[in-house]
Parts: structure tokens; sequence; C-alpha cells
């Protein structure tokens, strides 16, 4: 049985190829700067928005029928939905997939029946990653959209709210190491407030605080050894989210002594709603060890929501891998399409033309980003820029061996600072611009 007969294994045939259904730029094999690009992106597909997405929006219905799935919330129907899940996935060559709970199961009446409904489908899952090798990213437990988190989760006024989140956080953990997860998700959907007026806002924060420790004694306590990751991201769903951006929960995690245990999965589409650019939050989170993986997508400049379109832009692309190489990488993270189709675009084949060109994008940001570090100008400009710190008085301000009293009486030989040189932008951005 199968549920794309009009696609086959997506080939690589080069930048020439007039073929849609093929790579221009994605070749598994090929090895830049000393990696094969599978293993530089580790790319993931991510289940929710790629077969649970509907295309509903606030103002119509779905659009993106599947000839696979009944629209019924029966097991049935969800295992059928693994079985073309993992088609998709095997004939795109994407050797991860990242889930939430309820993205794979339907919810039963009580906690009892919706475990044993995961169980049943996570039997069909293990069963389909034997059969094709394609692995777990990361698991997530969904604690934003069942009316009993309108408050919040592990932040809700509501103390039965948290004990029904810690019980879906143990079952996902307890499912995702099953399945081999080589990394587990907290998105903090709900975990924010709409108003200061009837927000307790100190003890929300120690009761999230709370919640991450008891998941990182759960994960002990089973033997689970995959990474934590909090998923940065600002004012959607709720006006002020706890976690909105990589220095807002990086400060969260040192302040509650969580920093050995975590570390951060960067969103493209939230960088941009927090009024940063991706490149900012991927450094950031870089230089003080907390990049974990990257959820790839894009927003659109025009609109102030979370687009979640899939990855287009090879300046984009450019920067992450320039960020990422330079970093070492992503360790046990992926670059992961959490984005989706456009709610027009209703044919099966739909997605994989999105993929495609999400993993060719991301193809040539690698060897754009290879070139650039070949080449060794945009460095040794930068270097240049930087120069003063390398020697004399700034190597020796670093190496500790300056003060204030030392530097007044320095400048107050001096008379004052040496004249600034060039920023040199303009040059800096025109020289991007001849790899591109
Ligand atoms: C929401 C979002 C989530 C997380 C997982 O904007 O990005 O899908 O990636 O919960
Ligand atoms: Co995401």
């Amino acid at each position: 049985m199968t549920h794309f007969p009009d696609v086959d294994s997506i080939p690589f045939e080069g930048p020439q190829s007039g073929n849609p259904l093929a790579f221009h730029h994605y070749n598994a094999e090929e090895v830049v700067e000393g990696k094969s690009m599978r293993d530089h992106f580790r790319f993931s597909v991510v289940y929710w928005h790629t077969f649970r997405g509907t295309g509903a929006d606030p103002f119509g219905a779905p659009t993106l029928l599947r000839p696979w799935d009944d629209g019924s919330s029966s097991v049935d129907n969800a295992c059928r939905r693994v079985e073309a899940a993992f088609e998709f996935m095997e004939k795109l060559g994407s050797p991860y997939f990242a889930f939430h709970d309820v993205d794979i199961a339907p919810e039963g009446d009580s906690l009892a029946a919706t475990q044993k409904n995961l169980d049943v489908v996570a039997d069909v899952v293990e069963r389909e990653m034997l059969r094709t090798g394609i692995r777990l990213l990361w698991g997530t437990a969904n604690l934003f959209s069942h009316p009993r988190y309108m408050h919040g989760a592990a932040t809700s006024c509501n103390a039965d709210a948290f004990a029904c989140a810690a019980a879906q956080v143990k079952k996902c953990l307890e499912v995702t190491q099953r399945l081999g997860g080589e990394n587990y998700v907290f998105w903090g959907g709900r975990e924010g407030y709409q108003n200061l007026w009837n927000t307790d806002l100190k003890r929300e924060l120690d009761n999230l605080g709370r919640f991450f420790h008891m998941a990182v004694d759960y994960a002990k306590q089973i033997g689970f050894t995959g990474q934590f990751l909090i998923e940065p991201k600002p004012k959607e769903p709720t006006k002020h989210q706890y976690d909105s951006d990589a220095a807002a929960c990086i400060n969260f995690l040192r302040a509650y002594d969580l920093t050995d245990h975590f570390k951060l999965n960067l969103e493209t589409n939230h960088a941009t709603l927090a009024g940063h650019t991706m490149m900012h939050e991927l450094e950031y989170a870089a230089l003080q060890g907390m990049l974990g993986s990257i959820d790839a997508n894009r927003g659109d400049l025009l609109l102030g929501w979370d687009t979640d379109q899939f990855p287009t832009d090879i300046y984009q692309t450019t920067r992450i891998m320039l960020v990422l190489i330079k970093h070492g990488g992503l360790g046990s993270g992926g670059v992961n399409f959490d984005a989706k189709v456009r709610r027009e675009s209703i044919d099966p084949v739909d997605l994989f033309h999105a993929h495609i060109g999400g993993m060719d994008t991301f193809a040539r940001g690698l060897k754009i980003a290879a070139a650039m570090r070949a080449d060794g100008r945009l460095q040794q400009m930068l270097d240049e820029r930087y120069a003063s710190w390398s020697s004399g008085l700034g190597s020796d301000i670093e190496n500790g061996k300056h003060d204030f009293a030392s530097l007044e009486s320095l400048m107050l030989s001096q008379g004052d600072a040496s004249p600034n040189t060039s920023g040199r932008q303009e040059l800096f951005e025109n020289l991007v611009n001849q790899f591109i």
C-alpha cells in the first residue's frame, strides 16, 4: 500500500536538473568542512504540521484533506497516518522526525485511556522506525491545546493542571526513551501571562523551575540520557511568554540551577517575533554553551505572527550555517522543519516540494558558508576591526593586568583615545554578496 504513488525516492540530481522532485544542492553523502551533509544537518520532519496540519485557520475550514486520513480520532486512523508519515520520510530521505504526544495518538476519555492509545501507536512508530532506520530527534508533550491548560501547565494557578502536566511529561519521556529519542523539548505554550493583576509571577516561575527539576529527576530515574531543550518564543499564545528569547531562557535556567541539564532549541520565526535575528539567538546561546538544536522555518516580515513557512532565504541559512560551523555543529540536535505548507498548497506532493526546498536552501547555505570560511576575508576584516585587543593595551586588559586607576593614569599621560577606524559595514555587506 502506497500513500504517495506518484513520488519515488527523491534523488540528488545537482543544480542543473530541471526535476522538481530532486535535490539540487542537498547531497547527503557530500563532505563539506570535514562532515557529510547528512551529519551537518540531521534533518527532521515534524509530525504536527506535516501530518496533523489541516489548513484550518480562524476564518476557514480545513483544506488539506489527506487521502490516508479519515479525519476521525480513532487509533486505526492514527496508525495509518504513521505509515503515511514514514513512507513520506523514507522517500524524502529525512534521517529524523519529531512529535508531540497528541500528534501521534488520540486522547482518550481518561488519562489511562490516553496513555494506552499512545502505547498502541508507539508500537507502530517503533516498527516503522526499525523498518526504515529513521530516528527520533525529539519528543515533546503538548501542554497547551487542552482546555485544562488554559491558565498554563507548570505555571497554572490550578495545582491539578500542574499534576496533569507532570503525568503527561512522565509518559512522554518514557515513550521518547523507548523510541531512542536523542533530545526532549519543552516549548512553554501557555507558560506566561495575559495580565499581571491576576498573576503571581514569582510563584509561577518557581513552579516552572520545580517542574523542570522533576523532569530531570525522572529522566535520571529511568536512565533517559537525551538532551533536554527549551524552545524560546515570545508573545504567542500569551501576551508574555516566560521563555521569550534565548537570553531570558538562559537567565531562567541559571536562576533555577538548571544549566547543566538544558540547552536551547532555537526557531527562526520565534527569533524574529522576539525582535532578534536567528543569527543573534544562535550566537548568544552558543557563546554560553547553550546551543542545542534548531527549528527551521521563517516568518513574513509584514506579518506579526508565527507563519512557520519553509525556509527559502539563502542569506538566512548561510548565517545559520556560519554560526553552526563556528561552534562545532549541533551535537545531538538537528535541523527540524517546524514549518507548514500554506493553506492553499493542498496536494500531498506539496509536502515534498516544501521539504526539498528547505533542505536545498540549507545545503546552499552550508556551501556558501564554507566558501566564505575558505576565502578568509570576512574573518580577516573582523579580526582587523578588533586588532587593538590582540596586542598591547587591549591584550593587557584582557589578561587582567589593568584596573581603573592604571587605565586612568595611562589616559592622563596619553591625553585621549587614538582615532577610531571605519566600521566598513558596507564593505562587509558587499563581500557577503560576492558569495551568495
Ligand atoms: C510553537 C512551536 C512548537 C514547538 C514544539 O510555535 O514551535 O511547535 O516546536 O512544541
Ligand atoms: Co518549534
